[in-house]
């Protein structure tokens, strides 16, 4: 039940100076953050993190918007955190992502807008999709020792 995920808030995310809001908003809910640091990947590394889509028509755009800046890599932890942060992420079009999510309150572009320019969907946040993937790509992001165990005031209220 306790879950760990992977939040990347990507390039856009960083470059809009969201970042404390998007964190703010993870924090407000009480789950943990466990990991955090602040990253420049390269191409190499995209491919391993977006495996999944390698193939994929937008990929190369993709590679382009995670490598063209910082990241603010980030591992979270709480009750189904995997599917909580999902939920507060919202869909991945910004455009379908409902108000009140992160990519619906910070984001509007649409999926046509985005391959109708060659470019990836702006959507500013990464987050683990699955048990599986969160397990693996916290692995990729993170060594062990950068992962830290505490409590929160919020520990009492939800987890003891
Ligand atoms: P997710 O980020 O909601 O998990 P995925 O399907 O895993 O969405 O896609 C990874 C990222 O690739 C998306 O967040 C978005 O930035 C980009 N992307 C996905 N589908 C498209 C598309 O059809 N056109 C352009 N970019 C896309
Ligand atoms: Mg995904």
């Amino acid at each position: 039940m306790i879950e760990q995920t992977l939040v990347v808030i990507k390039p856009d995310g960083v470059q809009r100076c969201l970042a404390g809001r998007i964190i703010q908003r993870l924090e407000d809910v009480g789950l943990k953050i466990v990991g955090m640091k602040m990253v420049w990947v390269n191409k190499e590394f995209t491919r391993q993190h977006y495996k999944e889509h390698l193939e994929k028509h937008f990929y190369p755009g993709l590679e382009a918007l995670l490598t063209v800046g910082p990241v603010i890599a980030i591992v979270i932890e709480g009750v189904n955190a995997i599917a909580q942060v999902r939920k507060m992420v919202g869909s991945t079009e910004p455009k379908s992502a409902a108000p009140g999510t992160i990519r619906g309150d910070f984001s509007h572009v649409t999926y046509e807008f985005a391959d109708k320019k060659g470019v990836t969907l702006k959507n500013l946040i990464h987050a683990s999709d699955s048990d599986k993937n969160a397990k693996i790509e916290i692995k990729l992001w993170f060594k062990k020792d950068e992962l830290h165990a505490y409590k929160t005031v919020h520990d009492m209220h939800t987890i003891e």
